[in-house]
């Protein structure tokens, strides 16, 4: 009888709270996988009765490719730099006048005016980052690895098997290319096909190409060697102390990640809210402390936990500064020689 009595009591608080989050209408989200906690969701539902469904992608090329091939559920998704531009060129975002909103005094620079949205018109900041790799120190031969792209590309015999790769055609193209010492936007077959040749060598000492599952992946031990990308490792390392991230010293790709609201989205005005309230420092800094990036908001490092201040990454020197390799969007010739390499690579 208590019992029954408590499950009821359970069921009315359930259908309160339901109602409640129904109250402010629903919010659909489409994110990157395992780049926002739950509880901070929980806490936006909370506050504004805004009951959010998230659904997950893996790359910024199968999210153009979702909403190209017409899915229109979503209200806010989140591509990185040079997606927006290709997004925002192809119709398919929403303006939104980002500094127009009340929270975006707080963007610090550069990504208040970044080259893909100099205005903020179409794209709030969210994370931002860096591409390099992640190794086992305990399971490479000698305890130590060159801080090179080439222990990525040509790793030791020993690792043949234990090695993963991002399965994502732009960090992979860029991270050779900036090895190769080759424009990421090359048009000239040539150094397209050398790019092409390392990666079909590298091919056979991978166990796959894989974007989601990194951090489980390293922390099993499952795999030696993992391309990773900084907040991924920032995590890795908590489990695993032996995992080692490479700032490697060709090159470290750049990226940063933005809220957008695709075209057509059912509950704009409960995007416009979101998309504020994650300016907020205390909101953003909730989702770094997840992730293990930095972001772009003025306060939100007063919230940060003791061991993402500490990450080299979150605050790099004006020397890891100096290496960084943003994204640029590139011409159609070499997006076509870039797919024309992944595609043979992933035959
Ligand atoms: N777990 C997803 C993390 C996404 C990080 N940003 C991706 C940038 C791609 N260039």
């Amino acid at each position: 009888m208590k019992v029954c009595k408590l499950h009821s009591l359970a069921l009315v608080a359930g259908l309160l709270v339901s109602a409640s989050a129904m109250a402010g209408g629903e919010l659909n989200l489409y994110n990157w996988s395992d780049y926002i906690p739950q509880d901070l969701l929980k806490r936006f539902e909370k506050e504004t009765g805004i009951k959010v469904n998230l659904d997950v992608f893996d790359s910024n090329e199968s999210l153009l490719a979702k909403l190209k091939a017409g899915a229109k559920g979503y209200d806010v998704v989140v591509p990185s730099d040079y997606m927006v531009k290709i997004m925002r060129d192809e119709g398919l975002l929403e303006k939104i006048d980002v500094s127009k909103m009340p929270n975006f005094k707080l963007v610090q620079a550069p990504l208040n005016k970044p080259d893909f949205d100099p205005q903020r018109e179409y794209s709030a900041p969210y994370m931002w980052g860096v591409t390099g790799f992640t190794y086992d120190a305990s399971r490479v031969p000698g305890g130590k690895l060159d801080n090179s792209w080439r222990s990525f590309f040509t790793p030791p015999a020993a690792l043949k098997g234990k090695v993963v790769a991002l399965n994502d055609v732009a960090e992979l193209y860029k991270a050779a290319a900036i090895y190769l010492k080759v424009d990421q936007c090359t048009e000239d077959p040539k150094q397209a096909k050398r790019i092409q040749d390392l990666l079909e060598a590298q091919k056979p000492m991978l166990a796959m190409y894989n974007s989601d599952g990194t951090i489980e992946r390293m922390q099993a031990q499952e795999v030696i060697m993992h391309q990773q990308w900084n907040g991924a490792a920032y995590r890795t390392r908590q489990k695993l102390k032996s995992a080692v991230f490479v700032y490697p010293k060709e090159g470290i790709p750049f990226w940063n990640d933005n809220l957008v609201i695709p075209k057509g989205a059912k509950n704009r005005d409960n995007a416009l809210k979101f998309i504020n309230w994650m300016m907020e420092p205390k909101n953003i800094a909730e989702a770094s402390n997840f992730t293990g990036y930095n972001n772009a908001i003025k306060g939100s490092s007063a919230y940060f936990v003791a061991d993402l201040k500490a990450d080299p990454a979150i605050n790099p020197t004006a020397a890891m500064r100096a290496l960084f390799v943003p994204n640029k969007n590139c011409s159609a010739k070499a997006n076509a020689l870039r797919d024309r390499v992944w595609t043979k690579l992933k035959k």
